[in-house]
């Protein structure tokens, strides 16, 4: 049976990663930090599949004595402060955890057991205001805040350690990838839900930043098979993961209002209060290297993205009136 250990495994990846080695008949490990409120909402329904081991991606011994105790054959890096306007807020702690956490991991297993695999999660953030269209492998980094410097640098120790030290070392440049368990906060998931409860008659508009932003937006579901497609190729490599559609965030807005017969101009109001202080305005992504070299292809497409993230935004919105009704 092999061994994976997850970093980040509360989070949204973490949790279909999860699931998705499981299926495969791994021995899944997560790490996750201490909180003085038990945050598991996401992985509830495997808690008693996996093993969840306390660690933190700030502290070197914690990470050291997991990857000791669990001698994983393949470790995926997927913790990170992970939500680009706090990383302007907390530029310090984004890069202490998105970036030099990558070291502390790479470190970790060099000194451990050189042999282990490792996945870090990159992403098109790096291509910021980006050089070329479509972004591909070779495109040239340009990140636009203090988190897509933070995945550069963690994408480039990520090489580095491969090139220095032979290790088995991927990344995975991931265009955005959403799902029914996406952070409130991200563009999809707060569209989703506010549209979900102005429906439902409990909210009744949408403060939103740029429209115009646009964005290569993919199921999480199908994005995590690409991470454990890359640990088991000959050779470490790295490959752009994306869907090559682009949808502006006013797109995803028409799409959500309409499946739920709304009219979307009476609802969304501009708060620049969500304007960021450098935009990055159009990514799409060129995944044909994964398509021809891994064999992968996203299956979801952003209209039944959409369709999916609003029906569970409805029934859990549905589910959480119920519950306050009955105080
Ligand atoms: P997410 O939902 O924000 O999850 C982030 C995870 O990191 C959570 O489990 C969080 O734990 C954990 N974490 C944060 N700080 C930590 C620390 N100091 N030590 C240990 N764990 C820590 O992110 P996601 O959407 O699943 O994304 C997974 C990874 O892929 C991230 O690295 C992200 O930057 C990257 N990425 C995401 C996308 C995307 O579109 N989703 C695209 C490209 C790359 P808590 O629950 O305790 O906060
Ligand atoms: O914003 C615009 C915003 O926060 C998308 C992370 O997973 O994907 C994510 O980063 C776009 C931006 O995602 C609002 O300005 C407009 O242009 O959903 P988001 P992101 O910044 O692209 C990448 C690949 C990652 O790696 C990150 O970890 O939507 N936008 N109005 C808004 N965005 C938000 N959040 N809220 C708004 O009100």
């Amino acid at each position: 049976m092999k061994k994976a250990l997850v970093t980040g495994i509360t989070g949204q990846d973490g949790s279909y990663l999860a699931e998705f080695l499981l299926d495969k008949g791994y021995d899944v490990w997560g790490m996750h930090r201490r909180t003085s409120t038990m945050n598991f909402d996401r992985i509830t329904h495997i808690t008693d599949k996996i093993h969840l081991v306390q660690g933190d991606l700030l502290d070197q011994n914690s990470i050291q004595n997991l990857i000791r105790e669990a001698q994983p054959d393949e470790v995926y890096n997927l913790a990170a402060q992970s939500f680009v306007p706090t990383s302007w807020n907390q530029p310090l702690l984004t890069g202490e955890i998105t970036a030099l956490g990558v070291t502390r991991m790479l470190e970790a297993i060099r000194s451990v057991n050189p042999r282990i695999k490792f996945y870090q999660a990159s992403t098109s953030e790096m291509f910021g205001k980006a050089r070329e269209v479509p972004q591909r492998e070779t495109t040239p980094f340009y990140p636009r805040s203090p988190y897509g410097a933070s995945k550069v640098y963690g994408h480039w120790i990520t090489v580095n350690y491969r090139e220095s030290y032979g290790l088995f070392a991927c990344s995975g440049i991931l265009f955005n990838h959403e799902s029914p368990r996406r952070g409130l906060e991200f563009v999809t998931r707060k569209v989703t839900n506010t549209a979900a409860r102005i429906k439902l008659g409990i909210a009744n508009e949408l403060r939103m930043g740029n429209l115009d932003a646009k964005r290569d937006w993919g199921y999480a579901g199908d994005y995590v098979e690409a991470m454990w497609l890359m640990l088991q190729q000959n050779e470490p490599d790295d490959y752009v993961i994306a869907t090559g559609e682009t949808h502006s965030v006013r797109e995803l807005i028409e799409l959500t209002f309409g499946y739920l017969d709304l009219d979307w101009q009476k609802y969304v109001k501009i708060d620049t209060r969500y304007v960021r202080p450098a935009e990055v305005d159009l990514l799409v992504g060129d995944a044909s290297k994964a398509h021809r070299k891994l064999g992968w292809k996203p299956k979801v497409a952003l209209k039944e993205l959409v369709k999916m993230m609003v029906e569970s935004d409805l029934q859990l919105e549905k589910e959480l009136s119920g519950r306050k009704n009955k105080r």
